[in-house]
């Protein structure tokens, strides 16, 4: 790159106060995770049946990762073109059975993963967990942890703990500490008859899980709220303020908020610093709701970059764990992992190189005059040149020119598949 502009413009923001260097710094010590379901649009590998519990992939484009080799595969290629630290995030759907091996979801241990932990110690890197209560035969009726079927949430409850097993086994393997969230689409399409039933049993079969012993300090246990999904449009059990109370009231339970998962006009940015004022830890699943929980690929847009600038305001980077989840079947799965990693890595930087304690002066003092005007006149600082220097720092392309190697990768091997 043209180390000329690049000086220019770190010129620039340090006139502001801002170091871009310690923000470089900063930034490459931060993990976040690359979930492994956009390569193959959440199919996994132990069923062939549809995705199921309010959720769906749309798009057909050709490529998909139809084995373990060639999702790995796929993730290693994005890997190289993103720049930042990064962790592998699985869903329990990504069990590998060896030989004609096959268990179900409530018998699935860690030897069933040992593929993944071998490609996080590849690149030094940690793993995060998810138990998959969907796409499954058992999933009775819509639900999961909700059933009023003691077989039925005892078999949930069963592989719940099986995960925990599992991403205790992740940290202790990788010395990093593995995030494990729960999500159920547990819900009903019309107007229920009993909100509360439903949500008890929820609570005692989280309570259930987490009385399988591990360590707080290697597995943090996350509950993921929903607002609806696809055919649960009238109920989820597993609300806002469901999530949010029982993370609060159990120990080693911390929340997780994925911004498709809210009313379109609720932001995420938000109710970022309004849970940092009582969790000392937070999780969140970063995506891109299109009219609703679409699951679009992330973009440097202005929710994004608000989300970014609140965890850097609040001094929280090492409070939140952070997650990209989406998947699109439309475009090139990797390039969509892609655009994803790298929008929400420019925008932690851009919110990192972003004067902050000279804005909340203007704000305390009241004067929002000024502090319109220069929220307006930071938007067009020299970023762009921030962020190549980053990522030739990081030893990956700065421009667009990464999108080769995705057309070369589709060519040799994707077209083949
Ligand atoms: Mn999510």
């Amino acid at each position: 790159m043209n180390n000329q502009a690049y000086e220019l413009a770190k010129a620039k923001y340090a006139a502001l106060g801002v170091d871009v260097e310690s923000a470089f710094k900063k930034l490459s010590e931060v993990p976040v995770a690359l979930h492994c379901w956009q390569g193959d649009d959440v199919c996994g590998f132990d069923h062939d049946g549809p995705l199921s519990g309010g959720i769906q992939t749309t798009g057909n484009y050709p490529g998909k990762a139809t084995t373990v080799d060639q999702l790995m595969a796929d993730m290693e290629k994005t890997i190289s073109l993103c720049p930042g630290k990064k962790k592998l995030n699985v869903h329990a759907c990504y069990a590998i059975f060896e030989d004609g091996e096959y268990v179900d979801r409530d018998k699935i241990a860690p030897k069933h993963f040992a593929k993944w932990v071998e490609l996080a110690k590849k690149y030094n890197i940690g793993l995060d967990f998810n138990p998959t209560f969907f796409s499954h035969p058992k999933v009775k009726n819509g639900l999961t942890l909700t059933s009023p079927d003691e077989e039925t949430r005892k078999f949930w409850v069963e592989h719940g703990k099986a995960c925990i097993r599992i991403s205790q086994y992740f940290a202790e393997e990788t010395g990093i500490p593995c995030v494990m969230n729960i999500w159920t689409g547990d819900g009903f399409k019309d107007i229920p008859a009993d909100r509360m039933g439903p949500r008890l049993r929820y609570k005692k079969s989280i309570e259930e899980i987490m009385s399988q012993p591990f360590d707080p300090d290697k597995v943090k246990i996350c509950v993921e709220s929903k607002v609806f999904g696809i055919g649960v449009e009238s109920y989820t059990a597993g609300s806002a303020e469901f999530a949010l109370t029982f993370a609060a009231t159990h120990e080693g339970c911390l929340p997780l908020m994925d911004n498709g998962h809210y009313h379109p006009t609720e932001v995420v940015s938000d109710k970022i610093p309004a849970l940092l004022c009582f969790y000392p830890e937070i999780a969140l699943h970063i995506t891109r709701g299109v009219r609703w929980d679409s699951d679009h690929v992330v973009l440097l847009d202005d929710e994004t970059k608000e989300m970014a600038k609140e965890i850097v305001r609040c001094d929280a980077l090492g409070r939140v764990h952070m997650a990209l989840d989406y998947f699109d079947a439309s475009i090139n799965r990797i390039s969509a992992w892609v655009v994803g990693f790298r929008s929400w890595q420019k925008a932690l930087l851009m919110a990192l190189c972003t004067p902050h304690e000279k804005l909340k002066k203007l704000q305390d003092e009241n004067k929002f005059t000024e502090l319109m005007v220069l929220q307006e006149e930071y938007k067009l600082l020299p970023f762009g040149e921030i962020w190549e220097k980053y990522c030739e720092l990081c030893g990956v392309k700065g421009d667009a020119s990464w999108f080769d190697e995705i057309v070369k990768y589709e060519e040799e091997v994707l077209s083949k598949r």
